[in-house]
């Protein structure tokens, strides 16, 4: 990890300013990874700066300002002209415009938009390119320039039309750099290049804002390897779940058996949605409004077919992995049963769909029945013996993670994650099955795991995702 020394000056911070309605709030949130961020239809919501430092052990890496936009620009513009300074002296001119209306509520706005720019703070001046370039732009950006601190343009397209054309060279006349940026879809290598344009804006700043950057790629890198430790711990978890149910009778009736698998697939669903949780935390989504079924994939509950068909391994997957080989039993049977009762059944719509899946969840593992020449009997299922279960999991998981690590935000409301077709090809490929095999055997042996194995298994999940994101 990068160091930023005592001696060092400061983070870097930046105001983001402009027009009402432009997208500003949400540059901000995307960028301060901040879903807090008040954003809205409603010009005018925000009217006091608020500070979003993006902090990562304590420890700033650089601090953005969300602030009210410009109201009165003609109206401060004609002020400020009214001082007949040379350029050395503008951003004097600019101190005084604060201390003279501090306590005129009508200059509120262009107030609180320029106090962190005086107090230092680079600028970065949003537009929306999907509405015309218009003369009210110009006493902004000059009011900007008055300030004399170092800035940059951020185009924004909020709706379909575009006029970038004209807005660029607008822009080109007040700004040194000029960019095109989507606050709501943001990827790292995005949030990187836009950060090493801030580092270009003022030479004083270049090694502070590439301090900051080498924090932020090291902390990406973070939250990637502590994603990957969880969804490890969770397959292990899964598939090495054992439970139990005691009972009186003579012999359990298909009741209790039935009451048992529900009870086993419920504790897997609970560590599906567990782990949800824990990578949405991860990466400061832990108020993600969520549909009511917390297992959101368009209501693709784990243990349906059409999940397995999705996320599983088709019958000459499993083959080629060699997940097949060997003596099977009980619910490793059913693993082929399955798979031509599934034809034979006639799941027509799965196969002339093209669907891949050929076996369903009929049996996750077998029930062994236990003492029956004592007092208590119980019935036990567990570990997982289905071979096609881990795939499906881990799968969900993935898709889970990467949908999360990439979501801007700036994005409010119901996230819903529509599924994409060819998912399981972006991530596995037949060596990856062969090297993931070799754990998901050790994993349902049910013996006792050795941290190694878990700590290599992360990372093989680790490398997984560093090539899904
Ligand atoms: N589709 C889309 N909507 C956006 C985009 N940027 C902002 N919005 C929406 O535009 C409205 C105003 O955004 P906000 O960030 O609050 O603008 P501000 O007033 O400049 O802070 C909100 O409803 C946002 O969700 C964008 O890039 N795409
Ligand atoms: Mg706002």
């Amino acid at each position: 990890m990068p160091i930023r020394k005592e001696t060092d000056l400061d983070y870097p911070k930046f105001a983001v300013v402009g027009h009402p309605n432009k997208g500003k709030s949400s540059i901000v949130s995307s960028l301060a990874l901040d879903d807090s961020v008040q954003i809205s239809d409603t010009p005018g919501t925000t009217t006091v700066k608020r500070s979003f430092p993006l902090t990562v052990d304590g420890k700033i890496i650089y601090e953005l300002f969300d602030t009210p936009g410009f109201q009165r620009a003609r109206q401060v513009l004609a002020w400020l002209e009214q001082h007949d300074v040379s350029a050395d002296k503008k951003h004097e001119v600019v101190n005084a415009f604060i201390h003279t209306f501090k306590e005129d509520p009508k200059f509120n706005d262009e107030i609180e938009l320029l106090e962190p720019i005086m107090d230092g703070a680079g600028i970065i001046y949003v537009v929306d390119a999907s509405k015309p370039y218009g003369e009210e732009y110009e006493a902004e950006m000059e009011i900007l320039r008055w300030t004399g601190q170092p800035s940059m343009a951020l185009i924004n397209h909020i709706d379909e039309d575009d006029y970038t054309l004209e807005w660029k060279r607008a822009l080109g006349h007040y700004f040194k750099i000029v960019r095109t940026y989507n606050p709501m879809e943001i990827s790292l290598a995005q949030h990187i290049s836009i950060l090493e344009s801030m580092a270009q804006l003022k030479e004083e700043w270049t090694a502070l804002v590439k301090l900051s950057i080498g924090f932020f790629e090291h902390y990406h890198d973070e939250m990637l390897h502590r994603s990957a430790a969880v969804v490890a711990n969770a397959v292990y978890k899964a598939l090495s779940t054992v439970e139990t149910l005691t009972f009186s009778t003579q012999n359990a009736s298909d009741n209790e058996k039935k009451k048992l698998e529900e009870r086993y697939k419920n504790s897997l669903r609970s560590i599906e949605n567990q782990t949800q949780k824990r990578i949405e935390k991860i990466w400061k989504h832990e108020h993600l409004e969520k549909d009511k079924n917390p297992l959101y994939f368009e209501d693709m509950d784990l243990f349906s077919e059409e999940s397995a068909s999705v996320f599983g391994l088709t019958r000459k997957e499993l083959l080629v992995t060699g997940v097949t080989s060997g003596a099977l039993t009980g619910a490793g049977i059913d693993l082929f049963l399955a798979g031509h009762t599934f034809f034979i059944g006639g799941a027509i719509g799965a196969i002339a769909g093209g669907v891949g899946a050929y076996f369903a969840f009929n049996e996750l593992s077998e029930i062994k029945v236990f003492g029956k020449t004592l007092g208590s009997k119980y019935l036990e299922i567990g570990p997982m013996e289905n071979r096609n279960f881990p795939y499906i999991f881990l799968g969900r998981m993935l898709y889970h993670t990467s949908k999360i690590a990439n979501r801007s935000h700036a994005k409010r409301g119901l996230a819903v994650f529509e599924m994409e077709k060819g998912f399981k090809e972006r991530w596995l490929d037949d060596t990856l099955r062969k090297e993931l095999e070799k754990y998901h055997k050790i994993f349902r042996s049910g013996k006792a795991l050795d941290a190694k194995t878990l700590a290599s298994y992360e990372d093989l999940i680790y490398k997984v995702l560093q090539k899904l994101l």
